[in-house]
């Protein structure tokens, strides 16, 4: 199984205002559904409930949304009490796509983080979790500088695999 987390951020870690997106990016838009189709996406209520109607359920994907509310339901999600119980309900290529507290719920079982970065300073009311130096950068596109969106904004895709755990160095062998 692979636990990757997905997001886009502007300056400071701005992923949401006002239960939405403060920004139009359709390459990220397109990069986002090409590589979570064909697997399980997990995301907060909040984030289920601000998809666009017409994209909810998000097609050609399961879709499992985590509410400690045992009376939710939503038309075409399956209900999970907790990142835990979503991790388990789902299968071998699970993508948690927010928004923030489940983001910093589920970072300590991510395996691989995509992550969207603009070059803007734009307000929001919602975070990106802290990435911390267990991360590294994998792969950059474009691997340096920014790409120009057909908007006008400025971005990059970012890929994270989790380090492996280092062997202990030499001034701390042999005491
Ligand atoms: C943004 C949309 C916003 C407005 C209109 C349509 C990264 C994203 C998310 C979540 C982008 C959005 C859309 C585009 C994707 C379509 C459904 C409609 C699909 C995330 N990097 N980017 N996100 N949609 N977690 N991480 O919700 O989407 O996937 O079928």
């Amino acid at each position: 199984m692979t636990i990757t987390l997905i997001w886009a951020q502007a300056h400071g870690g701005v992923i949401g205002a006002d239960g939405g997106i403060p920004w139009h990016l359709p390459e990220d838009s397109r990069r986002f559904r090409a590589l979570t189709s064909g697997g399980d996406v997990v995301m907060g209520r909040k984030t289920w409930e601000s998809l666009p109607g017409r994209f909810r359920p998000l097609p050609q994907r399961r879709n499992i949304v985590v509410t400690r509310d045992p009376e939710w339901s939503g038309m075409g999600a399956e209900r999970a009490e907790s990142i835990e119980g979503a991790i388990e309900l789902a299968g071998d290529d699970v993508w948690i796509i927010g928004g923030g507290s489940v983001y910093r719920g589920a970072m300590a079982y991510a395996d691989r983080l995509e992550v969207t970065q603009i070059d803007a300073d734009i307000d929001g009311d919602a975070r990106a979790p802290e990435v911390g130096p267990e991360w590294r950068v994998t792969a950059s596109e474009p691997p340096t500088g920014w790409a120009a969106s057909e908007t006008g904004l400025r971005y990059r895709f970012l890929s994270y695999r989790r380090r492996t755990p280092e062997a202990p160095s030499a001034h701390q062998r042999d005491r």
